[in-house]
C-alpha cells in the first residue's frame, strides 16, 4: 500500500486516542504496540475484505490446510514488510520518538505449536499469500500455548503460555461463522421413505465452535487470505444447562492448551476431542462457503481442497463423508469418490511411537457416527481389494486392528495425494513405514521437500545480508528466489568476502549483546558460533554435541595451553514434560555449560549457551549469526529438518548427516561446502538387520570416547546428579539406540575441518557464500508451488498477483 510518514504519524495519534484516550506519549510500550497493530490490521482490512469477495467472485478454488499448529511468530514486522510501509512506519515512528524495535520487541510470540510441523504450516501461509493463491489455515485457537520454559538449577521448569494476557490484535472473532460440533450420545440410521437414510442423534454434547480468523499477508500484492482458528464455547441455547462453572470450562477446554508432545503419542480422549472439533469446525465452515459458489455438489474437488497436515486432522474424511451423506444425502459411491478427490494428506513422521492410534471404544462412544463411517470406509476398502490384492495386503493395510484406528491408514486410503517432506524421506515411506499401501496406490505417493519463507527468515530477520546480497545483485531474487544463485559469481570478489564477514560478524556481537543481557553471560563474537535450534529428542542427538563438548574440554584442561579455535556452542531446545530422557539430556548440556563456562582455565576457547524457552522470535535472533549449523540426527530418522535450510539460507555451514533434506542441501551446495558425518542410512539398516552393534565393544576399545564418557559419571561435572549415569547407561548398557557412539570419532573429525577451515578466514567466507547462494531452492515458495501444481490443481489469482513472482525452477 501507499502511505506517507506524514500520514501515518496523523493516523497513529489518532488510532492511539481512539482506543486508549489519552497521549500515545503517556502510553506504555505494550499500548503503543497494541495501538500500531489496531492501526495496521485498520489498512489491511479494506484489502482483506476485497480478497475475500474477489474470492467468491472468482469461485476460485480454495485450499484450506489443516493443521493441529501453526507457529506463525510476530506478526506486526512482518505484516509491514508484506504491505511495504516497514520503513515508512519506522520513519514516522522514530518522528513520534517511539522506538520500533521496542515496540516491535512487545508483541506476544503465538506458540500454537511444538516446532516443525507448526513453523512449515506458517511457512506455507507467508507462501500462498505471496503467491496470489487462495489457500487458508484452519487450526485451533488454543488459549494456552506451548508452555514457557524455564531453567532452574539447570532443570526445564514449565510454565504455563498466557499468550493473549494483552489481547490479540490480528484476530477477529466472527460469531456469525459459528459451528456447532457434536459429540458422544447415541446415534442411529433409519430410511426416509424416498431412498435417503437420516441419522438421528440423542444425548449429545453440543460444543459452540467459534472462529477468530488473522489475515495473512502476501508479499507486496493484495493477496491476504485468512489463518481461521476455532475456539470452544457454551451454545447460547445451552447455557441455562451448563449453570455451574465446572461444566462450563469442562466445554471451554477442548481449546485450552495445547499438547506439548512432537514424537510420542498417547491416546488421550482430551486430545481426540480437539483433533475432531478442529476438523468438524472447519468441515462444516466449508462447505457453507462452498454454498456460496452456488454449483453442483459434485463440483466440490474442482473447488476446494482440503490438506492433512500430518494424521492430526485425517477426521477430514470421515467427517467430509458424513455431510455428504446425511446432509447431503449422497450416495456412498458419490460421497467417496468426492472425498477422495478433495483430500491429500503429508506425513510428517517415521518414528513408530509418534504413529496415531485410537482405541475403537473411544471413538465409538466419544463420536459414534465417525466410527461407524470409518467402519464403513474400513468395509468397502476390503471388500474392493480382497479379490486383487489378497489377505496379506489387503489386511495389512485395514484401518482398523486390534481395536484400533490407525490414522495413517485413514489418511492414505481417503486421499489421492500422499506426500513425505524430503525425497529420503518420501523413499522410507515407499519402501518401508507405507510400503504396503504404496503397493496399492504407486500414484498417490510423491514427495514434497520442505521450504522455508525467504521473507521471514532472511529479509526481515538479517536485513544487512539482504542488503548485501541485493548490491550485489539486484531485487529480482526477492521475488525469484533461483536468483539467488547468481551471488554465486562474486566467490572470489574479497570485496564482497570482507563485506560478508563484517555482517556476520556484526550478526555475532548483535548475539554476544542479548546473551550478556539476558543470561548474564560474556562471550567473545570472534569465537566460532556452532548453533544447534530444535526440539529436544534422542534422535536429534544433542547428547552427540554434549559428548563432543566434553571432549574439548578435556583436551584443554589436559593441556591449558592448547592451541585451539575458540567456540561458542549454542542451543535451544525445549524437551517434552513427559519425556524424561530429553529433560535429562538438558539437565545434562546446562551442567556441562556451567562447568565450563566458570572455568577460568578455559577462557574464551570455550563457552556453551543454552537459552530458555526458544521458539520463532529467538530463532530469528540466533540465525542469523549462526556459522555451523548442528543436523546431527541418526541418518534415517528426522523426515526433513527445516532449521537446516534457515541456517544455509544465512550463511552458517552445515555440519550433518545424511539425513532429511541434508541430503537435498548437499546435492545444491557440494560436498565440499559442508561437513558430511556418519552412518548413512544403508549402514544404519545392515545394523538393525544383523543385529550386530555393540555401543559397549566402542566404549571399551577406544580411549578418547572412555574418557569422554566415563566423565558422565566420575564426578567431573559438578552439580549433575542421576542425569550423567543415565546417559552413560543409555549409551554404554542399552547399547546406544541411536549410535552416538557409533558416530562419535567421525562426528570429531568434521569438527576438527571446520575447525581448519576456519582459520583460513577467506575460504571459510568463499563457502558461506555459496551455502547463501545455493539456498534459493528451498524457498517454501517454490515448496507451494509444487503442491499447488500437482497436488491441490489451484492458481495464482492473476487480478489480485500482477506477476509479482516469476518461476524459474531452480536448476
Ligand atoms: C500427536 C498426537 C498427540 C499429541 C501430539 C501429537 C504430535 C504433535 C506434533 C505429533 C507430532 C508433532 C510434530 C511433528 C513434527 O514437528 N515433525 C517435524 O515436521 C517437520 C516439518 O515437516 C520436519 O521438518 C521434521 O523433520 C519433523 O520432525
Amino acid at each position: 500500500m501507499t502511505l506517507t510518514v506524514k500520514q501515518f504519524k496523523r493516523d497513529y495519534k489518532k488510532t492511539f486516542e481512539n482506543i486508549y484516550a489519552f497521549d500515545f506519549k503517556d502510553g506504555s510500550i505494550e499500548q503503543q504496540y497494541f495501538a500500531l497493530g489496531h492501526l495496521v490490521r485498520n489498512y489491511l482490512a479494506d484489502e482483506w475484505s476485497q480478497s475475500r469477495h474477489h474470492y467468491i467472485e472468482s469461485k476460485a478454488k480454495q485450499v484450506f490446510y489443516f493443521s493441529m499448529e501453526f507457529l506463525p511468530g510476530r506478526q506486526l514486522k512482518s505484516n509491514l514488510y508484506n504491505m511495504d510501509i516497514l520503513e515508512t512506519v519506522k520513519e514516522g515512528l522514530k518522528g513520534l520518538e517511539i522506538e520500533f524495535e521496542e515496540v516491535e520487541n512487545a508483541e506476544v510470540d503465538p506458540a500454537l505449536g511444538n516446532g516443525g510441523l507448526g513453523r512449515l504450516a506458517s511457512c506455507f501461509m507467508d507462501s500462498l499469500a505471496s503467491l496470489g493463491l487462495p489457500g487458508h489455515g484452519n487450526g485451533i485457537r488454543y488459549r494456552y500455548g506451548l508452555f514457557r520454559q524455564k531453567f532452574v538449577d539447570g532443570y526445564q521448569v514449565e510454565l504455563p503460555e498466557n499468550w493473549l494476557r494483552n489481547g490479540n490484535v490480528w484476530e477477529i472473532r466472527n460469531m456469525n461463522s459459528a459451528v456447532t460440533v457434536r459429540f458422544g450420545g447415541n446415534v442411529w440410521v433409519e430410511p426416509d421413505g424416498n431412498g435417503n437414510f437420516i441419522p438421528f442423534y440423542e444425548n449429545t454434547e453440543n460444543i459452540l465452535a467459534v472462529p477468530y480468523d488473522t489475515p495473512m499477508v502476501g508479499y507486496k500484492n493484495i493477496t491476504i487470505n485468512n489463518m481461521r482458528l476455532w475456539s470452544a464455547e457454551v451454545p447460547p441455547e445451552e447455557e441455562e444447562q451448563y449453570q455451574t462453572i465446572e461444566s462450563a470450562e469442562k466445554i471451554k477446554g477442548i481449546t485450552e492448551v495445547l499438547y506439548p508432545d512432537d514424537s510420542n503419542y498417547e491416546g488421550r480422549l482430551l486430545r481426540l476431542k480437539q483433533e475432531y472439533f478442529m476438523v468438524s469446525a472447519g468441515v462444516q465452515s466449508i462447505i457453507q462457503q462452498f454454498y456460496k459458489y452456488n454449483i453442483p455438489r459434485h463440483q466440490l474437488p474442482e473447488k476446494i481442497a482440503i490438506h492433512i497436515n500430518d494424521t492430526h486432522p485425517a477426521l477430514v474424511v470421515p467427517e467430509l463423508m458424513r455431510i455428504l451423506l446425511d446432509e447431503e444425502h449422497l450416495s456412498w459411491e458419490k460421497a467417496w469418490e468426492i472425498t477422495k478427490k478433495t483430500c491429500s494428506y503429508t506425513n510428517h513422521t517415521i518414528l513408530k511411537e509418534a504413529m496415531e492410534k485410537w482405541p475403537v471404544d473411544m471413538v465409538k462412544s466419544l463420536l459414534p457416527r465417525m466410527y461407524q463411517i470409518i467402519e464403513a470406509i474400513n468395509q468397502h476398502h476390503i471388500e474392493k481389494k480382497l479379490p486383487l490384492y489378497g489377505e496379506r495386503l489387503t489386511y495389512a493395510t485395514s484401518i482398523i486392528k486390534d481395536g484400533q484406528i490407525n490414522m495413517a491408514h485413514l489418511a492414505v486410503i481417503g486421499s489421492h495425494s500422499v506426500n513425505g517432506v524430503a525425497q529420503l524421506h518420501t523413499n522410507i515411506l515407499k519402501n518401508d513405514v507405507l510400503h504396503d499401501f504404496y503397493e496399492m496406490y504407486p500414484y498417490k505417493f510423491n514427495n514434497k521437500t520442505n521450504g522455508i519463507t525467504q521473507r521471514r527468515w532472511l529479509h526481515i530477520a538479517n536485513p544487512d545480508l539482504t542488503k548485501l546480497i541485493t548490491k550485489q545483485i539486484g531485487e529480482e531474487w526477492k521475488t525469484n528466489p533461483a536468483e539467488l544463485k547468481v551471488f554465486k559469481g562474486f566467490e572470489t570478489s574479497e570485496e564482497v568476502l570482507e563485506e560478508l564477514a563484517q555482517v556476520k560478524l556484526k550478526n555475532k556481537e548483535h548475539l554476544a549483546e542479548y546473551i550478556k543481557e539476558n543470561l548474564g553471560l560474556e562471550i567473545n563474537p570472534n569465537a566460532l558460533f556452532d548453533v544447534q535450534i530444535k526440539r529436544l529428542h534422542a534422535y536429534k542427538r544433542q547428547h552427540l554435541n554434549a559428548l563432543h563438548i566434553l571432549d574439548r574440554y578435556l583436551r584443554i584442561k589436559e593441556n591449558p595451553a592448547i592451541d585451539i579455535q575458540p567456540r561458542v556452542f549454542i542451543f535451544g531446545a525445549k524437551a517434552a514434560p513427559s519425556y524424561l530422557y530429553a529433560k535429562q539430556i538438558i539437565k545434562l548440556i546446562n551442567s556441562i555449560a556451567d562447568m565450563v563456562n566458570n572455568d577460568p582455565e578455559v577462557g574464551d576457547k570455550l563457552k556453551v549457551v543454552f537459552f530458555e524457552n526458544y521458539g520463532v522470535s529467538l530463532a530469528e535472533k540466533i540465525i542469523p549469526a549462526a556459522e555451523i549449523s548442528e543436523q546431527i540426527s541418526l541418518a534415517g530418522k528426522e523426515a526433513s529438518g527445516t532449521s537446516n535450510m534457515k541456517l544455509m539460507l544465512n550463511g552458517a555451514l552445515t555440519l550433518a548427516t545424511l539425513d532429511g533434506a541434508n541430503i537435498e542441501i548437499r546435492d545444491y551446495v557440494g560436498e565440499e561446502n559442508m561437513f558430511i558425518f556418519g552412518l548413512n542410512i544403508d549402514e544404519v539398516s545392515e545394523f538393525y538387520k544383523k543385529g550386530n552393534y555393540s555401543s559397549k565393544k566402542l566404549y571399551e576399545k577406544n580411549k578418547r570416547l572412555k574418557r569422554v564418557l566415563d566423565s558422565l559419571i566420575d564426578g567431573t561435572i559438578p552439580g549433575l546428579y542421576e542425569e550423567g549415569r543415565v546417559v552413560f547407561d543409555s549409551l554404554v548398557h542399552y547399547n546406544d539406540e541411536y549410535f552416538v557412539l557409533k558416530d562419535f570419532d567421525s562426528y570429531v573429525k568434521a569438527h576438527e575441518k571446520a575447525d581448519e577451515l576456519y582459520s583460513n578466514k577467506k575460504k571459510w567466507n568463499q563457502k558461506s557464500l555459496i551455502n547463501i547462494a545455493s539456498s534459493g531452492p528451498f524457498s517454501a515458495d517454490y515448496t507451494i508451488k509444487r503442491y499447488s501444481e500437482e497436488i491441490w490443481k489451484t492458481n495464482p489469482q492473476k487480478k489480485l498477483n500482477e506477476g509479482v513472482h516469476s518461476f524459474d525452477e531452480p536448476i
